[in-house]
């Protein structure tokens, strides 16, 4: 069996402003061609489906399209679970007709614990939850008042859901989730002695891979890049399919992408395939001078790309209009910063601030700031304050 792993598709979002959906489209049909070539026996979508719990009308209906012809058009099941950005009730909607052509779609608590059953395996669809949504849960499953009171954290909620989730195995068969959280590497092994209490103490917000070992394979969305996936083997992270800040802009996020996943009796591998951007995403970082000339200017995407700016060492008194000069050049401009001269100098001073007193670190921020050093009357408030705070300590 073969799954094509993908999660944080965000549709609707925006990046300052800008609409996505464009981008999300050209994603979109990547993903398809990639699952009709890989010929794969169904799609899996990790949660943050929409980027938001009432979705734009326009968002709905690309959404809509890209469902349509994964289901309908060449018939592949689907497996989809409702991530923190999704609103799980509005998600909900049509979930049981939409069964009848193997669209899965799980987006509360309550309808984790079917699998969906295939020769081969068992897949388990876990939507995103919090703690009170459990307590909610079992609350209705009965469990004694005092156990459902202890549930505080997400992970004190996963071990009982993962408990009765396990409950439902299958023995002849693999066992697949697909869900929606922060996954960490467990802690060092040293810590083994102390798991007791290290699952209960520090594991508190976050949920960590051992939780997780009855399954043969985890399809996680939530984090955005597939580098963070906590078990490079068995428990990953696809990434979402699209950039969707500038900080990914940085090369080494670059390779947006789906995995697909082959399951057989005795291995389960992943192999990534790349998405290409349609309007790529290029941070730059440079002096104004060198920002406008052509040598440098001409090196870039321009008017294909949209660029996120810092103008470096830069005096914003000298100069007007300085995006819409920027955008004749570059085209589109997602993002601008500024980094001026003070800024700069503070950078520069960051590094010696240890071995500076405190009131001569407030003199050289005053001196950045407003480039002029304290009064003397300023001087002395300055250390007065401080004389007062050592009287408190
Ligand atoms: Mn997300």
């Amino acid at each position: 069996m073969k799954l094509l792993h993908t999660a944080d598709w965000h549709i609707g979002r925006t990046l300052n402003g800008y609409s996505l959906l464009d981008e999300q489209e050209a994603a979109f049909k990547q993903i398809l061609a990639i699952a009709l070539a890989e010929k794969v026996d169904g799609i899996v979508i990790a949660g943050d489906i929409y980027d938001r719990a009432v979705p734009s009308t326009d968002a709905v209906t690309s959404l809509d399209h890209m469902l349509q012809a994964i289901n309908i058009e060449h018939h592949l099941p689907i497996y989809a679970i409702a991530g923190n950005h999704d609103g799980a009730k509005r998600l909900n909607y049509g979930r049981e007709w939409l069964a009848y052509t193997n669209f899965h779609l799980n987006t509360l608590l309550a309808e984790a614990f079917t699998p969906i059953e295939t020769p081969e395996a068992q897949i388990f669809m876990l939507p995103f939850f919090d703690p009170i949504d459990a307590r909610v849960y079992y609350q209705q499953q009965g469990l004694p008042e005092k156990q459902v009171k202890a549930i505080h954290t997400i992970n004190d909620a996963m071990q009982l859901v993962l408990a009765d989730l396990t409950a439902q195995f299958d023995p002849t068969k693999r066992h697949l989730l697909i869900t929606h959280f922060t996954v960490t590497p467990k802690a060092d092994d040293d810590l083994e002695l102390t798991s007791e209490t290290t699952s209960k103490v520090g594991g508190l917000a976050t949920l960590t891979t051992d939780l997780f070992s009855d399954f043969d394979y985890v399809m996680l969305g939530h984090i955005h890049t597939r580098l963070a996936s906590p078990d490079p083997d068995r428990i990953r992270y696809s990434g979402s399919p699209v950039k969707f800040n500038v900080k990914e802009a940085n090369p080494k996020f670059h390779g947006k992408g789906v995995e697909i996943i082959t399951i057989t009796p005795d291995d389960i591998t992943h192999e990534f395939k790349p998405i290409q951007p349609k309007t790529d995403l290029v941070s730059l970082k440079a002096p104004w001078d060198t920002l406008l000339d052509p040598e440098f200017y001409q090196q870039q995407p321009l008017k294909q790309a949209w660029f996120a700016i810092t103008v470096q060492d830069f005096d914003r008194s000298k100069h007007l209009n300085v995006r819409a000069q920027l955008e004749q050049i570059y085209g589109t401009i997602v993002e601008l910063d500024y980094e001026t001269h003070h800024q700069a100098a503070m950078m520069n001073h960051a590094q010696a601030l240890d071995t500076l007193s405190p009131d001569a670190i407030v003199g050289q921020f005053f001196n950045d700031i407003t480039g002029q050093p304290l009064s003397k009357t300023q001087q002395q408030l300055v250390d007065q304050i401080f004389v007062n705070l050592r009287k408190e300590d």
